[in-house]
């Protein structure tokens, strides 16, 4: 029993030493007046793709900031430098999420009195990054359609710390047997004052009312309403 005991105890220093770094974090981006957003989801449910998307639809009108998180290579990152927004790859070398002295490290590299909105995706992963705050207002799940309406409620944790749920893919309902209506009561059953947007990045819709919402987070967090 002895050996258990101590896995619980190093698992609590290391949350505790994270939860202190998160609050450093969560500081730096209110004193820079920066929306800070983990996004969060599965390999490949779309994290890139909807980052992807939005950015040409903010970047008219905001600085925008990414930092991307993977085990270990930087092709989200090389993605991301063709929207010609400041992008910082972070690997974990085999970490299945981030913490908050990863961002920490990545912060030096940024421009905080020219950003206004921080998008950190997170490694794919719908379990483990649920449990490491990274000092972000708010965490946005990016949840593919394609993987069955049950997931909401199998991963359970990440949806009641969530403040958005995009449900991405959307062009390729007709071909799953994925029931909608079922899949959205789940998740208000998890969290009632979720958002869920549906959208496709594939063909863009849903897209224009995500990035309004995320664009009037933006400017309620830097009208301190958030
Ligand atoms: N049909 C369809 N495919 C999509 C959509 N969004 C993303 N994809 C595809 O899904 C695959 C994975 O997309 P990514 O954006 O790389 O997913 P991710 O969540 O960033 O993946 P990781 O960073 O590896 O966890 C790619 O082949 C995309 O082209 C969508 O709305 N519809
Ligand atoms: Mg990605």
């Amino acid at each position: 029993m002895e050996p258990k005991r101590r896995e619980i105890e190093v698992m609590a220093n290391l949350l505790s030493s994270n939860d202190i770094q998160a609050e450093v974090n969560r500081e730096h981006f209110r004193k820079n007046n920066c929306l800070a957003i983990n996004v969060i989801g599965s390999p490949g449910a779309g994290k890139t793709s909807l980052l992807e998307k939005t950015l040409p639809l903010l970047i008219v009108d905001m600085h925008v900031g990414v930092i991307e998180g993977d085990i270990f290579t930087s092709r989200d990152a090389d993605r991301i430098s063709a929207h010609e927004v400041p992008v910082i790859q972070i690997n974990t070398g085999g970490g299945c999420h981030l913490d908050s002295k990863m961002v920490s490290n990545a912060m030096p590299a940024f421009n905080w009195q020219a950003t206004d909105l921080m998008v950190i995706e997170n490694v794919g992963n719908l379990v483990c990054p649920a449990d490491f705050d990274l000092g972000e207002a708010f965490k946005v799940i990016v949840l593919s359609i394609v993987e069955g309406d049950d997931k909401p409620a199998k991963y359970p944790v990440i949806f009641r710390n969530a403040k958005a749920v995009v449900l991405n893919k959307m062009d390729l309902e007709a071909f799953t047997d994925v029931n909608m209506e079922n899949m959205k009561q789940d998740i208000l059953a998890i969290n009632p004052d979720i958002q869920i947007f549906e959208v496709s990045c594939r063909n863009g819709n849903g897209l224009e009312r995500w990035t309004s919402w995320l664009r009037q987070a933006v400017k309620d967090y830097q009208g301190n309403k958030m």
